[in-house]
């Protein structure tokens, strides 16, 4: 699905995050470590290989919220941005926190001048934060960066189950129908 919200097209796929060709970045749901892990982590590290390792252990640690840009090594993107999500439960005020990742994501993202950049539901596996209360914190997040944009010209969100996919796609249609 593809709606444009004011100069950007928003995408949303089911897909995996590390096969995504077309996009300057890549965000990475990462641990404080920048360390390989599972999920989205695991993905980025296993197809950029053991040199993105040794460029993220000298950026780390970093704290919840906080995003640091690498490179991408073996992936087909330019960059890699790290982002801590917060654990659900622990790490608070976790909407602030999780909006955050995507603020300073998109941050980096344009002072890099990159023109693309892909999401994955950053903290909404391992890390438990349920993900419907995520698809409000994400797009009120775009929403409110979005006069600040001047380079980004496609913002994709890669996700990864059936249900979030159609979150996703309620939650773009809702906002670009109003
Ligand atoms: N592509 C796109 N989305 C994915 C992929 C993929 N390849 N794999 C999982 N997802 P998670 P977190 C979805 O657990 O909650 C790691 O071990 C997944 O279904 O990767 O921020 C790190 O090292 C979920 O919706 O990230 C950290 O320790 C979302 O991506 C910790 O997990 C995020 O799931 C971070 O936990």
């Amino acid at each position: 699905m593809k709606r444009n919200l004011l100069d950007i097209e928003i995408e949303i796929e089911k897909a995996d995050i590390a096969s995504q060709p077309e996009l300057d970045a890549v965000v990475n749901a990462a641990n404080a470590q920048l360390a390989p892990g599972g999920g989205v982590a695991g993905a980025i590290h296993n197809a950029a290989g053991p040199a993105l390792y040794q460029e993220c252990r000298k950026l780390a640690p970093i704290k919840p919220g906080e995003a640091v840009l690498t490179g991408a090594y073996d992936l087909p993107n330019k960059y890699i941005i790290h982002c801590l999500g917060p654990v659900y439960g622990k790490d608070k005020p976790e909407n602030e926190l999780l909006a955050n990742c995507y603020k300073n994501s998109i941050r980096l993202a344009e002072k890099y001048n990159l023109n693309s950049i892909g999401f994955p539901g950053i903290s909404t596996g391992i890390f438990g934060f349920p993900a419907k209360q995520a698809v409000e914190v994400v797009f009120n997040t775009v929403l409110a960066e979005s006069p600040e944009i001047k380079h980004l010209k496609k913002i994709k969100f890669v996700v990864f189950s059936d249900e979030d996919l159609q979150l996703y796609k309620k939650k773009l249609q809702e906002i670009s129908a109003g």
